[in-house]
């Protein structure tokens, strides 16, 4: 029988969510793409969203997207990568929902769940924003959420999608 491998030995399909609403943003999401792919194997990029601040309202609008990649490096080094580049893009320590040139959020690590104090997997909060589901059903509709046992597609059931709007691709 043959068995067909679709990942390196080791290598972990992983969902990351990125966005910017400081500079400019277009540009700060293309440089954050550029330094992930030099150390993640980036294999699909949602479209670009524009989206209304969630959270602290009182801030400029976001662009956000999301990707999946694979990559053999463990969670928290993954954690460390994406806190090293949101710094060399220029993101400065601030509170919770501050505007900043680059967010970087790991959404998935596989079906991994991690509860510690600095990084939860998945994303926490992923389920109450519709910034990260509608470019995430866009990528990955029939992903399934290891808590929930439910798909992307159908968290988004019944959920507003007001305030997100697709302005075209990265790049
Ligand atoms: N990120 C937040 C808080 N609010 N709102 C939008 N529209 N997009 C974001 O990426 C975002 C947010 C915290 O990281
Ligand atoms: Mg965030
Ligand atoms: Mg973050």
């Amino acid at each position: 029988m043959e068995v067909r491998r679709h990942l390196a030995p080791g290598a972990v399909t992983i969902f990351l969510a990125l966005g910017s609403n400081l500079g400019d943003r277009r540009a700060n999401l293309g440089k954050a793409l550029q330094l992930l792919g030099e150390r993640l194997s980036v294999e699909r990029v949602s479209s670009l969203y524009e989206t209304e601040p969630v959270g602290f309202e009182e801030q400029p609008p976001f662009l956000n997207a999301v990707l999946r990649a694979t990559t053999e490096i463990g969670p928290f080094q993954l954690l460390s990568l994406v806190k090293g580049i949101e710094v060399a893009l220029g993101r400065m320590p601030s509170f919770a929902n501050a505007p900043r040139p680059i967010d970087i959020d790991i959404l998935f690590y596989g079906d991994l769940v991690i509860e510690a104090p600095q990084l939860g997997i998945p994303h926490p909060r992923l389920e109450e924003r519709a910034f990260v589901l509608i470019p995430l059903a866009e990528i990955a509709p029939e992903l399934v959420h290891p808590l929930s046992g439910r798909t992307i597609e159908d968290l988004m059931k019944n959920r507003r999608r007001g305030g997100v709007r697709k302005i075209g691709k990265l790049g």
